[in-house]
């Protein structure tokens, strides 16, 4: 049984370059692992490949998409049965695809005795998820070259999610990533965002809070640029996405270190500093009671 946890970025990726054969994304991304939100893989020996969700067996088209990965990994085996749980309430909108190729290749590398490290693991999750290499580290920098590391601070970071939606996404990210790269300010995201990298990197390891915080409320905002300016367009983010955004801005200006970020759904994350939590779970929870979920 294998254990991988879900991640936020506070710097995004959002593109992808090529496979080489692991994925060399557009541009830079660091993430904050989740201590609560996870995804457990166990394999077994079967007669037939099978892949079984939450307690449901999926269909052809999800079983052949989770074999395709295990086939690049292992080149000869015997069939297996491979159960995974997501421990993320589903109606946070949060499950995701880097706890679940996570967990999976580390069960891959137990069940299958391949002697992996960790970072050929984090590398080899690519080729299921790019967002999945990261869950390998607490703070992960995944950067334009394909490498993912540790990043260290010392800030306590802390995230939060406020959840305004249960719905699933109408457009599966991969296939919006796809169609943000057509966007005519696509260019700038990726320049944008490798500055927004390396100055993230150095927000970190000066301990200052309010600058990562900026940085990523900033490079949230033109990732999801490119969605607004895309052929066909689109937006993950609803209205309550936006007025969240207000509030939590004018929690700030009560002077409370909070920043949001959203990824690909309209629910909010929010950042914070561990030592902050009581006075920040006070003054969401005047606006946001039943809404909030500790990551
Ligand atoms: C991120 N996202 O950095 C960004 C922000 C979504 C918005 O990583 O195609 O599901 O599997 O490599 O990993 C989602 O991308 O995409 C993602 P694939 P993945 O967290």
């Amino acid at each position: 049984m294998a254990r991988g946890y879900i991640n936020i970025a506070i710097v995004k990726y959002w593109g992808k370059k090529e496979f080489n054969p692991y994925l060399i994304p557009t541009q830079g991304s660091i993430s904050l692992k989740s201590n609560r939100l996870y995804t457990e893989t166990n394999i077994s020996k079967s007669d037939v490949d099978k892949f079984i969700l939450n307690g449901v067996v999926q269909n052809e088209s999800e079983t052949k998409k989770i074999f395709e990965f295990v086939d690049k990994v292992v080149k000869e085996r015997e069939k297996i049965c491979i159960e995974s749980k997501n421990y993320v309430p589903t109606a946070a909108g949060l499950a995701s695809s880097a706890s679940a190729y996570c967990a999976l290749t580390k069960e891959l590398n137990e069940y299958f005795k391949l002697n992996l490290s960790i970072n050929e693991m984090a590398k080899i999750s690519t080729m299921g998820s790019g967002s999945a290499c990261r869950s390998f580290y607490n703070l992960a920098a995944f950067d334009k070259y394909g490498e993912v590391y540790e990043l260290n601070t010392d800030l306590n970071l802390a995230m939060l999610a406020i959840v305004v939606s249960d719905k699933k996404k109408e457009i599966p990210s991969r296939d919006a990533m796809k169609i943000a790269q057509n966007s005519v300010i696509y260019p700038m995201w990726v320049k944008r965002a490798n500055d927004d990298f390396e100055k993230m990197k150095k927000a970190l390891i000066e301990n200052d809070f309010v600058k990562v915080g900026n940085i990523m409320e900033k490079n949230t905002i033109i990732m999801h640029n490119t969605t607004f300016r895309s052929n066909p367009l689109f937006s993950f983010l609803n209205e309550e996405t936006y007025s969240v955004i207000k509030t939590i801005k004018r929690i700030r200006m009560r002077g409370i270190n909070v920043f949001t970020t959203m990824d690909a759904g309209p629910n909010v994350k929010v950042l914070y500093l561990k030592e902050d939590e009581e006075k920040v779970l006070e003054a969401l929870k005047e606006y946001f009671e039943g809404k909030i979920l500790l990551c």
